[in-house]
């Protein structure tokens, strides 16, 4: 019966795929199944490659989730979240970062696979009512709404925990990869993931929302008052930490995202503040796609400087995918979201728009892809569709 309805979904994905390639070159706005999808992207051989890929992704998953055997109710919440559609921005990133390097993709579907895992436990947590409570997610209800608030948090700690059984145990997959290079892919994931990444990004936004509604009016008032310098003091302050990012994340070592907030002080600068924002946004949610970035390099077992250039346009095309989303958040539409905008408003966060303006995050954003594209420009052609998703992630309107 399981089985049965696995190959539904993954027949339903093979039409969507076909749709998608029939109405790209037309530029047709078309409705998926849970969201719709304004075809942003002229260059239609990208977009046919990046539909492939996701295509595979989407068999991958659902091939892992037929081979656990696991409690009814447990499997049904894992699968309504895993296979509810979303960009799978971060497994196509794993594989493109694969494909740069010269490395085989079967040996990084495993790897592809357990990020997204990873990030869709994460998004399943984060809309818990005791973090960002929301109702909807990838154009549905959130899973908490659906199956309750235990079995939510159970079908999060699910995911986690498959995404390493799935990179453990791709070593008797149809790959060629060695126990050792298995050993590097769980490292950086687990660093990707966990509290010098993505975990701590999360706490250390949660407490930024604390002081958020006295800092947000502050800082706001700050780069108000600096009138026509409110952009260019903003922008000055994001590129100090992308600076500073380009020590971070060296192979090994620990925490090394960590910010050093010192006071909590409300008068610290506005430009303080945008600094503040980057950094938490670079462990919250760069670390993942800078991770993706990572684990598609060393599965192709790619040298030191390839992996730091991927890494470096990692963290870059992070920031921006962040200020992107903020813009959505403000300028986006539920449908094509899938999600209600208007929730950093609503819980008083911080935003880029917030401190910067649209149309100066809008110009931080590009200015980032074009960093990112320069980054890895020394690969040529090969580098071309990582380059042109750095430009879909920052003209997407989803
Ligand atoms: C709960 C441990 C824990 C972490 C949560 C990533 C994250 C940390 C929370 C998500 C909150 C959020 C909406 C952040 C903005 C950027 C982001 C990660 C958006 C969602 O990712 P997409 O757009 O989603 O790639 P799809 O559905 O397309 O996969």
């Amino acid at each position: 019966m399981v089985r049965f309805s696995l190959q539904w979904i993954a027949f339903a994905e093979v039409l969507r795929t076909i749709c998608f390639m029939c109405l790209d070159s037309a530029g047709i706005c078309c409705r998926t199944f849970n969201f719709h999808v304004r075809l942003v992207m002229t260059n239609s051989v990208f977009t046919e490659h990046l539909h492939e890929l996701r295509a595979m992704i989407e068999a991958a998953l659902v091939e892992e989730l037929a081979k656990v055997s696991w409690p009814g109710r447990l499997k049904s919440a894992v699968e309504y979240s895993l296979l509810a559609g979303g960009k799978r921005l971060r497994p196509v990133l794993v594989l493109l970062a694969n494909e740069v390097c010269g490395g085989k993709q079967e040996d990084a579907i495993p790897a592809a696979c357990a990020i997204e895992m990873v990030h869709t436990y994460s998004l399943i947590h984060d809309d818990l009512p005791s973090m960002d409570d929301d109702d909807f997610r990838r154009g549905r209800l959130t899973s908490h709404k659906v199956f309750g608030e235990a079995l939510a948090i159970l079908a999060g700690d699910c995911l986690l925990t498959l995404a390493f059984e799935t990179i453990a145990t791709s070593v008797t997959g149809a790959g060629t990869i060695s126990g050792l290079q298995i050993a590097e892919q769980t490292r950086i994931l687990a660093s990707a993931a966990g509290g010098s990444g993505m975990v701590g990004g999360q706490v250390l936004d949660l407490e930024a929302e604390h002081e958020a509604f006295v800092n947000v009016k502050n800082a706001e008032m700050q780069l108000k008052n600096t009138g026509e310098h409110r952009c260019e003091a903003g922008v000055t302050a994001v590129q100090k930490d992308v600076n500073s990012a380009d020590s971070a994340g060296v192979q090994g070592e620990r925490s090394p995202l960590i910010p050093d907030f010192g006071s909590s002080d409300s008068n610290r600068t506005a430009e303080t503040r945008v600094v503040e924002l980057s950094q938490i946004h670079r462990m919250k949610t760069g670390a993942l796609i800078a991770g993706a970035l990572e684990l598609g390099a060393a599965t192709a077992s790619a040298d030191a400087d390839s992996r730091n250039r991927l890494r470096r346009f990692g963290h870059c095309i992070g920031l921006a995918f962040q200020i992107a989303d903020d813009l959505l958040d403000v300028t986006g539409d539920q449908t094509r979201l899938g999600k209600k905008p208007g929730r950093d408003a609503d819980l008083g966060k911080l935003t880029y728009p917030g401190l910067l303006g649209i149309e100066c995050s809008r110009a931080k954003a590009e200015q980032l892809v074009q960093e990112a594209c320069d980054e890895i420009a020394v690969f040529g052609d090969r580098s071309r569709w990582l380059r042109e998703l750095a430009r879909f992630i920052v003209e997407r309107d989803h």
